[in-house]
């Protein structure tokens, strides 16, 4: 069945020739590569791990950075391709993020010359894995109260600590792992097979099941000074990471509701009850699909300012902030509305709905819950944190 683009106000309109391109080509690679099987591996709890190279070659991976093979789009157009990637599965925007926003943004941004060349083009052509470690068993919104630690030995770092609930976690050939080092935190690299270093993966997951979430340990790793983030000054660039990655979700999560709203939008014109008439002939029916519809078209919106404002260099944290869940909400919102809509149909793999709706409880709590996003908001506001 061939999807119907959303797009009420005809924002397509204002895209670039190469915004167009790339969100048709994404959603393409999408329609043929990720739709057919992901509803059985979203079953089997299987990350489709044979299409990281292929992102690569198609240029998912770090697009939004420029060099070490990265395409260098404008925000914009990045924005689009997460849309298009989260509407196959938020597990595949997730991997996209993780490897782009996470790991390879803060390698461009904060890493050495030797780090840039070693990982970046292994890490946009989808050869190697990262992931991020900022998350603790007791430290989830509160990352500044972490207990990983390093102590410096001569010329290496000793780590120790805990990382809960990391995406890629057990593929990662580099986990970019946080740790409190003296008075600050600093970034630290940590490769595949570093003696002391292991990890477990969560198997238990109701949200997200195409994806690797794993716990990562840390048992007198040793380190070597080469592999420390040398421009890192504290926690400040750890949340610059999430930034980045936040504004994908942003984005991505745009995918999510269309697919949610397109399938409830043909299933009450098909399903016929009380008199023979389709569902999508009651007033009931046709107000959710004007509210879904409605706030589908105002994400949209904040998506596209958003981008703007991130390619003129002025974007704040804070309207990420509002844009992550406010976005996050609609889509949620809107996959359960297309889940009541369908009726029983909307809890099995036939659909993508449920798929959806259970994939974006995991994107409401994770960078940021809703909650921590107000109060975000909270202290832009009023100049107040009302974190403690
Ligand atoms: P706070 O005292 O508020 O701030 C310290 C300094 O940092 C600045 N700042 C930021 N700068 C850039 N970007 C941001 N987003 C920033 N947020 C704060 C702030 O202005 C201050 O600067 P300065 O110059 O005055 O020193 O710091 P805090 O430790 O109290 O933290 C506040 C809080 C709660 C907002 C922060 O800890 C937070 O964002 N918590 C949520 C944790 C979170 O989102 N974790 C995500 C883990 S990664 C993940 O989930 C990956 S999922 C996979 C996928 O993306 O698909
Ligand atoms: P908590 O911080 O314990 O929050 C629990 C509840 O308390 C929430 O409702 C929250 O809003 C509320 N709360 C907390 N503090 C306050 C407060 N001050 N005021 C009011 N309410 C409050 N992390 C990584 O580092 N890397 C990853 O790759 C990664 N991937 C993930 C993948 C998955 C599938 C999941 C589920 C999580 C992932 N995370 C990752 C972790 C994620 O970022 C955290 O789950 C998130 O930051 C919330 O932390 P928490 O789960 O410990 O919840």
């Amino acid at each position: 069945m061939v999807f119907q683009e959303v797009d009420f106000l005809k924002l397509g309109h204002l895209l670039s020739q190469e915004e167009r391109l790339v969100k048709e080509s994404v959603r393409a690679f999408v329609e043929d590569n990720v739709i057919p099987t992901i509803e059985d591996d979203y079953m089997e709890g299987i990350f489709p791990v044979e299409l990281v190279r292929s992102m690569g070659q198609q240029g998912y991976l770090g697009a939004q950075l420029e060099g070490y093979g990265c395409a260098g789009l404008g925000s914009i157009a990045h924005g689009l391709m997460m849309q298009e990637l989260e509407r196959g599965d938020s597990s595949l925007r997730s991997f996209a993020s993780v490897q782009g926003a996470l790991v390879m943004y803060p390698i461009h941004a904060f890493g050495s010359d030797a780090q840039r060349d070693r990982w970046l083009p292994r890490l946009q052509s989808g050869e190697a894995i990262g992931c991020f470690g900022l998350t603790e068993p007791d430290f989830g919104s509160n990352p500044a109260g972490m207990r990983t630690h390093a102590v410096k030995e001569k010329n290496e770092f000793v780590l120790n600590g805990t990382k809960a609930w990391i995406t890629n976690g057990s593929v990662a050939d580099v986990a970019l792992v946080w740790a409190r080092f003296e008075e600050g935190v600093q970034g630290f690299l940590v490769e595949k097979g570093t003696p002391g270093f292991t990890s477990k993966d969560y198997h238990n997951k109701h949200s997200l099941r195409a994806s690797i979430t794993s716990e990562l340990s840390f048992d007198h790793c040793r380190i070597p000074d080469s592999n420390r983030l040398p421009e890192v000054q504290s926690l400040k660039n750890a949340l610059m990471c999430l930034n980045q990655a936040r504004y994908g979700i942003a984005w991505g999560v745009i995918g999510s509701a269309m697919t949610c709203y397109d399938s409830a939008r043909r299933w009450c014109l098909e399903r016929r009850q009380f008199a023979g008439k389709p569902i999508a002939s009651h007033q009931l029916i046709q107000n959710k699909l004007a509210h879904m519809l409605t706030e589908i078209t105002k994400a949209q919106l904040l998506a596209f300012r958003l981008g703007k404002l991130k390619d003129s260099g002025e974007l704040l944290h804070e309207q990420i902030s509002m844009a992550k869940r406010n976005n996050v909400a609609m889509a949620l919102e809107v996959a359960r509305m297309a889940r009541d809509i369908l009726g029983a149909n909307g809890i099995v793999s036939d659909y993508p709905v449920w798929r959806h709706m259970a994939n974006l409880e995991t994107v409401s709590t994770y960078e940021g819950t809703h909650d921590i996003h107000a109060l975000i908001l909270g202290e832009s506001i009023t100049g107040i944190a009302a974190f403690e």
